[in-house]
C-alpha cells in the first residue's frame, strides 16, 4: 500500500516554526502514546536545533499502561523530558507546567541574572496531523481558544495562546515528512488517522489492520466481535460486517462499513488499549536500516 501525505500548508508551516524559534524557550513535542515511533516527525529536531524539549506521549488513556512506562523510562535515560498525558480525560496535564519551567530553567536563571525578569515562558507545539495538539493547549489553558476535531488538517496556521500571565504557547498545524520510509510507519499513522482518509482505501488499510492485529493482538478483535481469528484478514473482515449488520442489498456484505466500524472501535479505545510499537519495536526498526 503505498500512502504519501504532505500537502502544501506542511511546507509553509515547517517554514514558520523556524522562524518562530527565535522567541521560543521550549519546544513542546506531542506524540501518540499509542504509536510513539511512527508518530516522531523525524525533521522536528533537525528544525528545533538545539532548544529545550519536552515529549508528551498524548492519548495515553488509550495506550497500553506498561508500555508507556517502558516509553518514560525510555526517554529519562536519554535525558530528555517526558511525561504521559491525555488531553481529553485531563490525566497529568497538571504536571505539564512544572516540567517546562524545569527544562527552561538554565536560560531563566542566566536572564535573570542580567535583570531580565517576568517575561512568560513561550513554548511551542509540534506534532503530527491529529496527535491533539490544540487538544491539550485548550485543556492546559482551560479555554477552548484552539479549533480541534477528529480529523487530521483542523489548525491551519499558527496561533498564540495565553495561558496566563506566566505562559504563553503557540499552537501549529500538524505536520509529517516528504516520504514514509518505511510502510509500517506509514499504516501505523493511517490507523490512527493522522493521514487524511480521503486519500486511502479504508478497505485495503482495514486487511493490513486484521492482519497486524492477528499477529499481535488476536484476542482484541475476537473478543470484541466473537470472530475466529485463524482466518483470512478478508474473512475476518466480513464477518465483523455480517456480525454488525452491514448488508446491502443483495445480501451483500457491505465491508467498507465493516472496516469503518473496526477503525471506530480502535480509534475509539473499544478494542482495547492497544500500543502498536514499543521501545523494543523501536530497536528492531533501527536493526532493519
Ligand atoms: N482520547 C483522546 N482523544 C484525544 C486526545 N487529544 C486529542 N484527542 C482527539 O483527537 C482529535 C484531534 O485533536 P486535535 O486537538 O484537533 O489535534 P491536532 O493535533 O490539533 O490536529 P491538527 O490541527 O489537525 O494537526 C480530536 O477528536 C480530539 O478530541 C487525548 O488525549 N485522548
Ligand atoms: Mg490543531
Amino acid at each position: 500500500m503505498n500512502i504519501q501525505w504532505y500537502p502544501g500548508h506542511m511546507v509553509k508551516t515547517k517554514r514558520q516554526i523556524e522562524e518562530s524559534l527565535k522567541i521560543i524557550d521550549v519546544v513542546i513535542e506531542l506524540l501518540d502514546a499509542r504509536i510513539p515511533v511512527s508518530s516522531k516527525n523525524p525533521d522536528i529536531d533537525e528544525l528545533i536545533k538545539n532548544k529545550p524539549k519536552v515529549v508528551l506521549l498524548n492519548k495515553c488513556t488509550l495506550a497500553d499502561e506498561k508500555i508507556t512506562r517502558e516509553w518514560i523510562k525510555y526517554f529519562k535515560d536519554k535525558g530528555i523530558y517526558a511525561l504521559d498525558i491525555d488531553s481529553v480525560s485531563g490525566k497529568n496535564i497538571s504536571r505539564v507546567y512544572p516540567v517546562l519551567k524545569e527544562a527552561v530553567k538554565d536560560k531563566f536563571e542566566r536572564k535573570a541574572a542580567k535583570g531580565i525578569v517576568g517575561r512568560p515562558i513561550r513554548a511551542l507545539v509540534v506534532g503530527i496531523p491529529n496527535v491533539g495538539k490544540s487538544s491539550f493547549i485548550n485543556k492546559i489553558s482551560n479555554k477552548s481558544s484552539a479549533k480541534t476535531g477528529d480529523l487530521p488538517g483542523v489548525t491551519r496556521s499558527k496561533q498564540w495562546i495565553k495561558v496566563n500571565k506566566e505562559f504563553e504557547l503557540l499552537d501549529t498545524p500538524g505536520i509529517l515528512w516528504p516520504k514514509f520510509e518505511d510502510e509500517k510507519v506509514a499504516l501505523h499513522l493511517a490507523y490512527t488517522k493522522s493521514i487524511k482518509e480521503e486519500i486511502i482505501d479504508i478497505e485495503e488499510l482495514s486487511l493490513k489492520f486484521i492482519d497486524e492485529m492477528k499477529d499481535k493482538f488476536p484476542k482484541c478483535i475476537q473478543e470484541r466481535y466473537k470472530v475466529d481469528m485463524d482466518k483470512t484478514a478478508i474473512e475476518i473482515l466480513k464477518e465483523i460486517g455480517k456480525k454488525r449488520g452491514c448488508i446491502v442489498s443483495g445480501g451483500e456484505i457491505d465491508t467498507l462499513r465493516a472496516a469503518t466500524i473496526l477503525f471506530e472501535d480502535y480509534r475509539s479505545g473499544k478494542l482495547g488499549k492497544i500500543t502498536l510499537e514499543s521501545p523494543t519495536y523501536e530497536e528492531e526498526v533501527q536493526n532493519e536500516d
